[in-house]
């Protein structure tokens, strides 16, 4: 049984960098167009100007709450999120409270603590334990662990709003490279290599800390960079710098590339569903978890030897030169990304994941 129109809340914190609002856009346009409403309550939204500037009409955006004036008219939800372990606030949750215990059926609202994406094991261990609340307003109602994933038994990937087949249409432009990371060592090899290709290739560096290491860059090597500087030309190869995209033009922007180096999370996902060759940055911790992070995925997919090479590389784990990027690496990694991208279409989608659980919930409530 479809679940059709649930009110369903998301809170997401801004922690860094543009992923946990990229994901939490892009969960809660899914949701909306499955059919559902969305309140996203954000503590900081401006990235949304560039990111989603047409918006959603099933996707409400929503200030932190800080008193209970912020939530007088908010009805009460459905389903409630909180992404990545945010802390959803006091204000929200003593109000919530009361108005649960009120229903005629309090269980039959549903409450989902949504994790970071991993290709590790524990992944589907985890997935969809219950976790009690202990104190608190809430105390007495239990959380829900739902974690995106790659096999069967997770919660899946966040699909692109295209499918697959659409991505594949032919590209009208010269071949050209996409650049995503933060400041990554190797970034120089990648310079230098693309300064001595022939036929050059063009690097679209995306806005942001991508293009603010490149522009370091191509000043240690004593070119004069302005802050208007949009184009360079290095050898038969061209650096361009992209403004902010909206994440459907960034989207197509990966589905049209011959090469993406993305990042994050997000971008990550979006470059499997591009299908093309693609280097990813995994976001670096302080206690050395993304090596174990990398590596679960690169092998659990069995990514050919030149492509763990250059992840090891690019992501400061291996002390090896970033090996040529040559027609037929390239041609490898494409093969490879295609047979991924076929083999992940299969899993299960998480918006409609999340859906399936909530129905699952709500209908043992009722019985
Ligand atoms: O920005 P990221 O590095 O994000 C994160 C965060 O650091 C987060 O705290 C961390 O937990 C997570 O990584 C693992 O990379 P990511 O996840 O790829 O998010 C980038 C988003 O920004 C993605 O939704 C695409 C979007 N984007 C655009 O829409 N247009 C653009 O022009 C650019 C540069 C990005």
């Amino acid at each position: 049984m479809k679940p059709l129109g649930l009110q369903w809340d998301l809170f997401c914190q801004v922690v860094d960098n543009h992923g946990d609002l990229g994901v939490c856009w892009r969960l809660a346009q899914r949701l909306g167009d499955l059919g559902h409403t969305v309140n996203l309550f954000v503590d900081d939204s401006s990235a949304l100007s560039w990111m989603a500037p047409k918006g959603h009409p099933h996707v409400q955006c929503k200030a932190w709450p800080k008193n209970t004036d912020d939530l007088l008219t908010h009805p009460q939800p459905d389903v409630l999120i909180e992404a990545f372990g945010c802390e959803i606030p006091q204000v929200y949750l003593s109000q919530l409270a009361p108005a649960l215990a009120q229903r005629a059926n309090p269980t039959s609202w549903v409450w989902i603590n949504l994790e970071y994406l991993s290709a590790e094991d524990y992944v589907e261990r985890m997935h969809q334990m219950p976790s009690p609340v202990w104190s608190g307003p809430m105390k007495g109602q239990t959380k829900w662990f739902f974690y995106p994933g790659f096999t069967l038994s997770t919660g899946g990937l966040l699909r692109a709003h295209k499918p697959p087949q659409d991505l594949k249409a032919p590209n009208a432009s010269p071949p050209y490279w996409v650049l995503f990371c933060y400041e990554p060592k190797a970034l120089s090899d990648l310079i230098q290599q693309i300064s001595l290709r022939k036929p050059g290739v063009t690097l679209k560096v995306t806005a942001g800390r991508a293009q603010a290491a490149v522009r370091m860059e191509l000043e240690n090597r004593g070119f004069e960079m302005t802050p208007d500087t949009q184009l360079v030309e290095l050898g038969e190869s061209q650096i361009e710098f992209l403004p902010y995209l909206s994440q459907s033009d960034f989207d197509d922007l990966l589905a049209q590339s011959e090469l993406n180096f993305v990042r994050g999370e997000d971008s990550w996902v979006r470059a499997i569903w591009a299908q093309k060759p693609f280097v990813w940055q995994i976001y670096p911790q302080s206690d050395q978890a993304h090596e174990s992070k990398l590596m679960a995925f690169l092998s659990r997919f069995k990514a050919p030897q030149s492509l763990v090479e250059a992840h090891l590389h690019w992501n400061d784990l291996s002390k090896a030169t970033l090996a040529a990027l040559s027609p037929q690496v390239l041609l490898e990694w494409r093969q490879w990304s295609e047979s991924l991208c076929e083999l992940l279409s299969k899993n299960p989608e998480l918006g409609t994941a999340l859906e399936h659980f909530v129905t699952q919930k709500r209908s043992q409530a009722d019985t």
